[in-house]
């Protein structure tokens, strides 16, 4: 017979961090692979530096940016529901940490006492964790440094009762997935949270093109300076010579695929090398960097039952701009 793990200590007011960080993806790999594909492209998650971090945070804050104040103010205006479809003594864990404002809502409504947050980035873990630990004298945290992308098995925690898992996504990063990883995530989650479990997360829904244009190529240029940095960084990071005033952001809502592109077109002819490599651009050529998958409630409720969740709540704003999907693992 396998022996259970020993369940980890916890004390309130002691944030504890582990690392399961078993391969991170590498930026080489991914950059000169990406640049190879016919349809040059690089995964989003490049986005998030230090400097990406920043600039994600000021895209928050855009008028034109809606998604957060919306996803934010339904939390607000449902959340004795949302406690209720939650229950107590919840293990509240967050994909992603530092959406601080979301979190704060939850933990507060739901009196939690033991947050796991899980990041792939120590240091917005740390900060994160920290600040909310000070916040919250009876909340335990266990900072989890992990991709949570991956299959996970979270350890047990000894000293605090917990009724059920429930995992918080918020801020529709879903959608940064196609629906086919969307789904295998979705089932990860499932398999995280077990049965019984929950999934608390935020979905942007359909809508107007206007409005998704918008969103994505704002009229400060916040959004081409967040796309734009990722050819920094990689000057930064890999010694490569983009000249990012060579390529502009381009970003358009495609009602048939129901998602947002994100992609860096060439205003001219020209080459890059990136690692010792040469890449040649022509005229109006992109690299693709983001998708940003929009779903009805229907569409996302189908997705989850598929992944073997039962979908019992969605709570959207009163314009229909975004949901916030409550779904128990069957
Ligand atoms: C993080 N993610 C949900 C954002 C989105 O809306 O897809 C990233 C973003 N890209 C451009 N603006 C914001």
């Amino acid at each position: 017979m396998k022996a259970e793990p020993t369940p980890l200590p916890l004390a309130p007011g002691v944030v504890r961090f582990y690392s399961f960080l078993t391969r991170a993806g590498s930026l080489r790999e991914d950059v000169l692979a990406g640049l190879a594909l016919p349809q040059k492209s690089i995964p989003p998650k490049y986005f998030y530096d230090e400097e990406g971090c920043r600039l994600f945070e000021a895209i928050c804050e855009l008028p034109e940016y809606y998604l957060t104040r919306t996803e934010t103010a339904i939390l607000r205006a449902h959340i004795a529901d949302i406690a209720q479809f939650v229950g107590p003594d919840a293990e509240l864990i967050e994909f992603g940490a530092g959406v601080q404002a979301k979190t704060r809502i939850l933990i507060q409504a739901l009196q939690t006492r033991l947050y796991v947050p899980i990041d792939i980035a120590m240091d917005t873990l740390q900060a994160s964790s920290n600040e909310l630990a000070g916040r919250f004298p009876w909340l335990n945290v266990v900072g989890i440094r992990a991709d949570y992308t991956r299959p996970l098995a979270l350890p047990a925690f000894a000293g605090v009762p917990v009724r059920r898992k429930v995992v918080f996504f918020p801020g529709s990063t879903v959608g940064n997935f196609t629906p086919d990883e969307a789904l295998q995530f979705l089932k990860q989650a499932r398999r995280t949270v077990g049965r019984g479990g929950a999934l608390l997360i935020g979905v942007d829904l359909r809508k107007d093109k206007a409005t998704l244009d918008a969103a994505y190529s704002d009229a400060q240029g916040v959004t081409a300076r967040f796309n734009l940095n990722l050819l920094e960084r990689i000057n930064r990071e890999l010694g490569a010579d983009f000249q990012p005033a060579r390529f502009r952001h381009k970003a358009f809502y495609d009602p048939s695929a129901g998602r947002v592109e994100m992609h860096l077109e060439s205003r001219l002819a020209q080459f890059v090398h990136v690692a010792g490599q040469r890449f040649d651009f022509a005229p109006g050529e992109t690299i693709h960097t983001e998708i940003s998958c929009k779903y009805s409630v229907a569409e996302f409720q189908d997705l989850g039952k598929r992944a073997g969740f039962s979908p019992e709540k969605a709570w959207t704003d009163p314009e229909q701009l975004f949901s916030v999907h409550g779904m128990v693992a069957a």
